[in-house]
């Protein structure tokens, strides 16, 4: 079935009041709901409450048990007359057969639940959407020896022990939340959970009690996202005036998740590889990604719970907003330079081919079958682009009025996307009546830009034009609002030659004219990456190597690099060779310039990989591309050996601290160390392998690891087991080992993979082990791009298994079977043949069907 937006209706019924009863317990757990309900639409409509898998052992109407009650489909519809009234319901469910992980389940021993988007339905009946808002009171009894730690959203309350004759010393706890939520904000935890507490006194002065909870065994590693915590608390105050508004925050980490985390009101759930760390299992990677997710689902506190979403079109509502803030928080931590750099390049791998494929859809989607499928890169990193792209062309002093203007107005409430939008036009004045095409319009933008200096009168023309994509049902397209920030640089002197300037490209084409242009010009554009275009310019390898020294904005420096990399790279595939000199003398530049700093220097001395080359390409030759790729990869290598060896000398392994200093050096340090690989130098293995066993950090010692894992050394083998055996009572370390192996450049990565799902610690059953394998294979171009198909055949069959057990991560992962389009005729039919295959299997859930049998048309 399509759920369309333009169907969208306000509710019949509106639940003021709920109160949740739960006797937990993993095989049978009772519900029982009293829902306080007024009448919100027209006379005679029936209350219509969403269920999924359960049945009714009882409905009562203002006390009184009815039976007039029917399902339709999975709903359950109760006639009432009149304008108020309390109806209860009573289920049954089972936590320890929910291998879903959405509603209520176990993971490793501890009761969770999970909502969002349509999760509560699966607990109890409710008219599960997220314009019903209702304020919430949970009672939870259970088992107090096995689930001694009994958690909901909002504040605690009463709690208790009983003794009702049954085995054992039961207890129960209450919390209510004063703050009104959609039911996919609803949450509770029932464990035998340890504690790292803390605690903030916000601006005003309310002190916050803060808990992080996770077995007692990973108490060790939760001091991070605890002050990870603290600093978004503080940044969201300061940054967006926002502050806390409950007695007490909570998070519970736990090892089965089907995403990053979930901002369940005063009760954050999370993945546990975004809490867990410590310098010996954690990189620095990881700290980063917790910093972020932790502060991400803080700050949805605001963007988000306060004023939440009217329907599920709306989700980049609450997503894209809460993402750009995350990214500005990060920004805030280290270098913002690198944290922009690392954003586009998620921006590119992940959302620019979403657009460019058979699933790409808007910002704000017009229809759906499973909105599961639609926390999508689009969504969320697309969604944050939108936002930025507004604050650009507002500025921060009239973005900040604009936001304050939205929690102000629409606190309490559920919003579009629309009312968003309207605030920051309201309280800047800018007209964003055509910027609004963003949201309705997929696809990424092409904007083609032509530099001409006119010879003596020191006229400079920049022509730009833009073309937007036809995507899936979106054949012709409007013209959009294209934020770009531009400077012109002289080529003699290296010295600016304007002030940068924001151009707002909104016609299809304009023609910019520069007076007094004394010497020839060179084009910085797109600086920041002020719009989520791709750039087309005519720029030559002289003019990119020139930027990559000069430019005084360190997003363009690091993208003039990139952008002659990729046109190097882009011409080795198709012709088999390339000149590399320029990249070879840009990159020493780079490695030499003593005022740069090291993270920046490691990410700019990066090859883009193989799947953004084959972006380039007409047709995606995997082969050809790792070919080229290898090839300049071991030019770079040898011809500047010395240089990567200083740059690996003069970054000791010093005792690990995260810092961005330290982090920066740690970066360079083992990018040297895979160029110094890539050489082929006779001493690179075991520089690699002596790494892996002196580290004193995962950081080190998995990109030692990853750099041996690549190659054929005799130590590659020495160092997997060595790994293995460390780290075997630790999953998410387990998940690096098999990830390590699935992007393994090798050969023969396809038949290792295919063994590596037999290995006894590989489950489908948990997300993160299933990821690290299948979803880190399904990126590794040259093994899943492998031309007899078994990459494909792997792929399909581990989704389709699966799919019985979890069909929202199993649909996560199809979409690099979907990129046929992209391949040659025998590899596109190869995966379409594997897309019909998944398709025809019966019972095939609605998520892994929607992306499926899209990716077929
Ligand atoms: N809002 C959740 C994502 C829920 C995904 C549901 N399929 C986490 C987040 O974005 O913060
Ligand atoms: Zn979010």
């Amino acid at each position: 079935m399509v759920i369309r937006r333009e169907d969208y209706r306000p509710p019949a019924w509106l639940v003021p009041e709920v109160r949740l009863d739960f006797d937990l317990d993993a095989a049978a757990t009772r519900v029982r709901a009293r829902l306080s309900v007024t009448r919100n639409g027209a006379d005679g409509e029936p209350l219509r409450l969403d269920g999924a898998g359960q049945v009714p052992l009882s409905v009562t109407v203002d006390g009184v048990a009815i039976d007039d009650w029917r399902l339709e489909g999975e709903q359950l519809v109760v006639p009432l007359a009149g304008a108020a009234h309390v109806v209860e319901t009573e289920v049954e469910i089972a936590p320890d057969h929910n291998t879903q992980l959405m509603g209520l389940y176990a993971s490793g021993g501890i009761l969770c639940t999970q909502c969002e988007a349509e999760g509560f339905r699966r607990i109890t009946y409710f008219p599960d959407r997220p314009d019903v808002l209702s304020r919430y009171t949970v009672r939870m009894t259970a088992d107090a020896a096995r689930y001694p730690v009994l958690l909901a959203n909002g504040d605690p309350g009463a709690t208790g022990t009983l003794d009702d004759g049954r085995p054992g010393i039961r207890h129960w706890a209450e919390w209510h939340d004063p703050f009104p939520k959609p039911s996919y904000l609803f949450a509770l935890v029932a464990g035998d959970l340890a504690v790292n507490r803390g605690s903030f006194t916000t601006r005003s002065g309310r002190a916050v009690e803060l808990g992080i909870w996770v077995r007692e065994a990973d108490l060790a590693r939760t001091d991070h996202a605890l002050d990870a915590l603290k600093t978004s608390m503080a940044w969201d105050e300061r940054v967006y005036g926002r502050e806390y508004d409950l007695d007490v925050f909570n998070i519970v980490a736990v090892d089965d998740f089907n995403f990053g985390a979930m901002e369940n009101k005063g009760l954050n759930i999370f993945n546990s590889r975004y809490i867990l760390a410590d310098p010996d299992t954690a990189t620095d990677y990881d700290y980063d990604g917790i910093a972020a997710v932790v502060a991400h689902e803080y700050f949805h506190n605001w963007s988000g719970n306060r004023i939440t979403c009217r329907d599920w079109f709306q989700l980049s509502l609450k997503e894209g907003f809460t993402v750009y803030r995350d990214q500005g928080f990060s920004a805030d931590q280290g270098s913002a330079a690198v944290k922009r750099i690392e954003d586009v390049r998620t921006l590119r791998a992940a959302q620019f081919p979403e657009d460019a494929g058979p699933l790409a859809h808007p910002v704000r989607p017009d229809a759906y079958q499973e909105i599961s499928n639609f926390y999508t890169a689009t969504i969320y990193n697309k969604g944050a682009e939108l936002i930025r792209m507004m604050a650009t062309m507002l500025g921060p002093v009239a973005f900040r009025a604009g936001t304050d203007l939205y929690f102000d107005r629409f606190d309490g409430t559920a919003a579009t996307c629309e009312d968003f939008v309207a605030c920051l036009e309201e309280a800047s004045g800018v007209d964003l009546t055509q910027f609004r095409r963003w949201y309705g319009q997929a696809g990424t933008p092409r904007v083609s830009a032509s530099l001409s200096h006119g010879a003596g009168g020191g006229r400079a023309t920049l022509r730009l034009a833009q073309r937007v994509p036809a995507t899936p049902g979106q054949p012709d397209k409007q013209p959009m609002v294209l934020p770009l920030r531009l400077r012109l640089f002289g080529a003699e002197t290296g010295r600016p030659l304007t002030d940068e300037q924001l151009v707002l490209l909104d016609q299809p084409a304009a023609t910019i004219v520069f007076e007094a242009v004394t010497e020839r010009p060179v084009l910085s554009i797109n600086r920041g990456f002020s719009a989520p275009v791709i750039v087309e310019s005519d720029r030559s390898a002289a003019d990119l190597a020139f930027l990559s020294a000069h430019d005084d904005d360190p997003f363009a420096r690091y993208e003039a690099m990139q952008q002659l990399m990729l046109d190097t790279l882009v011409a080795g595939a198709i012709e088999g060779s390339a000149d590399y000199d320029a990249v070879i003398d840009a990159v020493a530049n780079t490695l030499d310039d003593p005022d740069l700093d090291a993270a920046f220097v490691a990410e700019a001395v990066m090859l883009p990989s193989e799947a953004f080359v084959g972006d380039q390409l007409a047709v995606v030759d995997p082969d050809a591309i790792f070919r080229a790729r290898e090839a300049l990869r071991g030019d770079l290598a040898r011809r500047l050996e010395a240089r990567w060896r200083l740059a690996y000398d003069r970054a000791p392994a010093v005792p690990y601290v995260y810092s961005p200093d330290q982090k920066g050096r740690r970066r360079l340090r083992n990018v040297a160390l895979g160029y110094l690989a890539a050489s082929g130098a006779g001493d690179a293995a075991a520089l690699a392998f002596a790494q892996f066993g002196a580290a004193d950090n995962m950081t080190d010692r998995q990109a030692a690891l990853t750099t041996l894992v690549n190659g054929d050394a005799p130590e590659r083998d020495v160092a997997l087991a060595a790994f293995h055996d460390r780290y075997a009572g630790n999953g998410l370390v387990l998940d690096k080992w098999f990830q390590a192996q699935a992007l393994s450049a090798r050969d023969d990565t396809t038949d290792r993979v295919a063994a590596l799902a037999t290995h006894p610690a590989f489950t489908l059953a948990n997300p993160n082990r299933a990821r690290s394998l299948i979803g880190a294979f399904g990126a590794n171009q040259r093994a899943f791009h492998r031309a007899d198909g078994a990459g494909y055949r792997f792929l399909a069959d581990q989704l389709i298994a699966l799919d019985r057990l979890n069909p929202q991560t199993a649909a996560k992962l199809l979409p690099p079977l979907g990129r046929w389009r992209r391949f040659d005729a025998g590899r596109a039919a190869l995966m379409r043949a594997e897309l019909a295959r998944i398709v025809a299997v019966p019972g095939l859930s609605r998520d892994l069907f929607e992306q499926a049998s899209k990716s077929l048309e």
